[in-house]
This record gives structure tokens, sequence and C-alpha cells, in this order.
């Protein structure tokens, strides 16, 4: 695809403009205060057809994104859920990516947003591996970062704002330069918080480990399902604090997000975690993340919404 014109077209508050018209003021609220909410859907091609995942989950974060953000979507939930359905299908895209947006748009510019209008946009593109296809197997390489993520008090880390983006860039660029694929992220406190767009788990002595919302983190769908896949398979999962050091001497360490779904972690600051390569735990929970996802197995917890192709 094409970033130019992908032919495509995207939803714009209930109508749907090509690609290439999906345009917004520069003077638009979110431009100069980064005034938005947002989602990242994955929809999957499989032997049954083509479906969502988790949907309706993901509709209930966009809005509770904007509910801490008091933007009030003049949409009802179930509308934006058949939009995000239709946005699919009107592009004929089997596999995709969704992005759902909703912004403080166009009317005066000013920190108080409350004048300026609630805007909603999906668009849907192909995208593939998050870190690259190799990662899925062999892992990639972090490390912690010198940025935090927002403290407590500062912004809220449960809504997935497009300014706590920022926070993510800062961490993502120095990971970059430092040559390693992805940043981790303290919290204020100094212990792990996740990725610049990602969960983190880690596995010791056959015990799941992933850190609590306190720490500052998304509310992960996939680290939700990878919990409850995690319990499925007889594993336990806690959610606890994790000191930095507790990865560096972890069996096994992995990312999970829409983007990356379950991608393992082959070494941290420079340390090998466990025996350098994805372990069995990572690899039994991304079999089973993906035979879900690719209808190989029974959809058991209900998280395909299937199209209608
Ligand atoms: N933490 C952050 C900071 C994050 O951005 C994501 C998703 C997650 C955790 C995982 O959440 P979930 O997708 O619900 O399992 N990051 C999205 C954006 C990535 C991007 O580069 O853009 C995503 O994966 O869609």
């Amino acid at each position: 695809m094409s970033w130019d014109d992908n032919g495509g077209k995207v939803w714009m508050d209930g109508e749907f403009v090509d690609w290439k018209e999906a345009n917004i003021s520069v003077l638009s609220h979110v431009v100069h205060y980064g005034s938005s909410v947002f989602e990242g859907i994955r929809c999957y091609e499989n032997k049954n057809g083509s479906a969502i995942f988790r949907l309706d989950e993901h509709v209930d974060r966009l809005f509770d994104s904007a509910k801490i953000y008091k933007m009030k979507i003049p949409f009802e939930k179930e509308d934006i859920a058949n939009a995000i359905k239709e946005t699919v299908t009107i592009n004929n895209l089997r596999s995709c990516y969704i992005r759902p947006v909703t912004y403080r748009g166009y009317k005066e510019l000013g920190v108080n947003p409350l004048k300026c209008p609630v805007n909603t946009s999906i668009a849907v593109w192909e995208w593939g591996t998050y870190l690259g296809d190799e990662a899925m197997e062999n892992g990639v390489d972090i490390g912690v970062s010198s940025w935090r993520r927002l403290a407590p008090d500062t912004m809220p880390s449960m809504a997935k704002a497009g300014a706590n983006y920022m926070n993510a860039q800062l961490a993502k660029i120095e990971a970059i330069e430092n040559g390693f694929d992805e940043a981790i992220m303290l919290d204020y406190h100094g212990f792990v918080g996740e990725g610049s767009g990602e969960n983190i788990f880690l596995v010791k002595d056959d015990v799941i480990y992933t850190p609590p919302l306190s720490s500052s983190i998304l509310n992960g769908i996939t680290r939700n399902s990878v919990i409850s896949i995690a319990n499925d398979l007889g594993y336990e999962v806690i959610k606890e604090k994790i000191p930095r050091e507790m990865v560096y001497l972890a069996d096994e360490v992995f990312f999970t997000g829409t983007a990356a779904e379950v991608t393992p972690i082959r070494s941290v600051d420079n340390i090998t975690i466990g025996s350098g390569k994805r372990g069995p735990i990572a690899e039994k929970i991304q079999s089973e993340f993906f035979s879900i996802v690719e209808g190989k197995t029974e959809d058991k917890f209900n998280w395909l919404t299937y199209l209608d192709y």
C-alpha cells in the first residue's frame, strides 16, 4: 500500500471520504495540544472468514479514554463498532489494522478545549508484524529507557491518548539510537512499566509476572487476552510491581500488544534473557493466540467478530 493514496476510504464522523481527502485543518485543537484518544485494532483473515479481534473491548476503551478527557463522542458505542466493521468491508480488506481516533477539532485555539467539536475518524490499512517477522521467533533486543512513564498525577496512562505518545516517542527514539529494537520504560517509582507501544510479561520458574495498572501502563487488551490464555493453559499470572533486575533474571520475557501481538524479547540492556531465544511458555502462549485469531482452535473466549463477506 502507498501512504500517498492507498485508494481506500476513511470514515469521518459518519461519512466515507477518499483516503487523500481525509484531512483536517492545521488549526484544529488536536494539532496544537495533542488532544486525541485512539485505538489500534486488528482484523484477521482465517478459514472461517475475516474477524475483528475484541472489537467491543476496543470500543469500550476508546469511550473510556474520551471520558477521562471529558470528550463527549456524539455517537453510540454501537455506531462506532458498526462504523469500524463497515470501514474494513468498504475497503475490501481481509486482514488489516484499524485505527479509530477521536480528537478535538476546529473551532478556536487556546488550551481550553471545551468549545471545539469532538470528531472521530476510522482508517484501516495492512500492517504486518510490528517489530519484524524474524522477531516473532527469535526475539527482540530492548533497553531500559532513561525516560520514565508518566507519573500517576501528571497524565493518565489508562487513557490511550495521542499526547502520551510524545513520552513513548522519546523512549523509542532513544532505543533506536542506542541500537535496540524497542524501549522499556520504568514507572515513576522505578518499577517496570511498559514498552513504547506494548505491555511486558516475564516468566520465572514457570510463573508469569506482569506489572499492575498502578505502574502507569495502558490496560492492554492483548495483555488481558494473554492472561486468559495463560490461565487456561494452567499458568499462574501475578500482577505485581517488578524491579528492573527481575527482568534480567527472568527465564523468558515477552511483549504483548495489538500491533506487536506476542513478541519474545531475547535481551534487555545487552543482558541475555534465559536461553537468548523465544522461551517455551512464550511460544505456547503465542501459538495459542495465533490459533485463536487464525480460527484453528475454537474461539472459546468469544473474542472474534466476523465480518459480512
Ligand atoms: N502499551 C502501550 C503504550 C501501547 O501503545 C499499546 C498498544 C499497548 C500497551 C498494548 O495494548 P493493546 O493493543 O490493547 O494490547 N499500542 C498500539 C499502538 C502502536 C503504534 O505504534 O501505533 C497498538 O498496538 O495498536
